[in-house]
């Protein structure tokens, strides 16, 4: 979980900068911050089982296995992208490690999500299928249609909200009534927990005894994971020039940081030294760099091939 949380933040870090330097184009919301609930949520899953996102999946993605070079070349919309080139940060594909799809429409990945656990009980295989969406997905009319067909169906679904508090630039108070999204299972028949989102073993342990039930055939569960975007909605900018959110409130999650949470936690049980954790974050720092450098050398698609792949034979 170290190791998945780490790429995901430095290969971020790489892309909020070359983000700033006009190096691509088209919109990138950063996970900066919500590490531990990919890396949690993933390590609980097996190779074959799948994995549905929205606009802010690039977590989600490398946490699930993806490539990192593949995820690059993408955001920088090259032929040698994960989708080609043809759908950048919001639609990321990688069927080969279970990623069937990011989709910028709110709630996009539930429809699609719920119907492949659907299919995997169908054909009979023990899939489990676990849906990511934000706390802004709540609103959606999608999520009680998903949550009442897994519910009814009995689907190996793990449907997690990862409520960093704001949609967009709207904060959950203007509009919510009830600020307790986990509430929004109960009617529905299922359970729903709220975890600290920025506590990868907590998050690791939650969702192992989903994905548990999940393949016993107990059906789904929704999984609210508190935790917070360091950056702003979009872009690599902060979002404190709005008058949204304050420093202080973005210091107090900065304080939580998820990786150094659950690096101290190791240090403090020895199971990772100081040279150790060198070694690792030299090894990640080297891939970022490596995908980069190859997502900038990469082509882009030709003109002709546009209307390549709009419909599979
Ligand atoms: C169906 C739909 N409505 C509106 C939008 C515009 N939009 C893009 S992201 C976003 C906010 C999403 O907030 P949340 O689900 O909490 O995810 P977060 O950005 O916080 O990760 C909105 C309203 C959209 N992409 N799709
Ligand atoms: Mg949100």
């Amino acid at each position: 979980m170290y190791v998945a949380m780490q790429r995901i933040r430095r290969f971020e870090e790489a892309i909020a900068e070359s983000s700033s330097a006009r190096e691509f184009k088209g919109p990138t919301h950063l996970y900066i911050g919500q590490e531990a609930v990919a890396a949690g949520v993933c390590t609980a899953l097996e190779k074959g089982d799948y994995v549905f996102g929205g606009h802010r999946s690039h977590g989600h993605y490398l946490a699930k296995g993806g490539s990192m070079r593949g995820l690059a070349a993408e955001i920088f919309v090259r032929e040698t992208g994960c989708s080609k080139g043809r759908g950048g940060s919001m639609h990321l594909t990688a069927p080969e490690i279970g990623l069937l799809g990011t989709s910028a429409l709110v709630g996009g990945g539930m429809g699609p999500g719920v119907g492949t656990a659907l299919a995997s009980v169908l054909l009979g295989r023990d899939h489990v299928t676990a849906i990511f969406f934000g706390d802004g997905a709540i609103e959606e009319g999608i999520f009680s249609e998903s949550l009442n067909f897994a519910s009814l169906k009995k689907l190996p679904v793990i449907f997690i909200c990862e409520n960093n508090l704001y949609a967009s630039h709207l904060p959950l108070g203007v509009r919510q009534p009830q600020p307790e999204l986990f509430k929004h299972a109960e009617p529905y028949g299922l359970p729903g927990l709220r975890i600290d989102g920025n506590d990868a073993v907590e998050v690791y342990r939650t969702a192992a005894s989903a994905v548990e039930r999940a393949r016993a055939g107990e059906g789904p569960t929704m999984l609210e994971c508190m935790t917070y975007r360091w950056r702003g909605h979009v872009g690599p900018s902060y979002d404190l020039e709005y008058d949204i959110r304050t420093r202080e409130e973005l210091d107090s999650w900065i304080a939580r940081d998820p990786i150094e949470r659950l690096a101290g936690r190791m240090a403090e049980t020895g199971v990772m030294t100081e040279a150790e954790r060198a070694r690792i974050d030299t090894q990640v720092q080297d891939d970022v760099d490596d995908s980069m450098s190859f997502a900038r050398k990469s082509p882009f698609p030709e003109v002709k091939d546009l209307l390549k792949y709009v419909y599979k034979d």
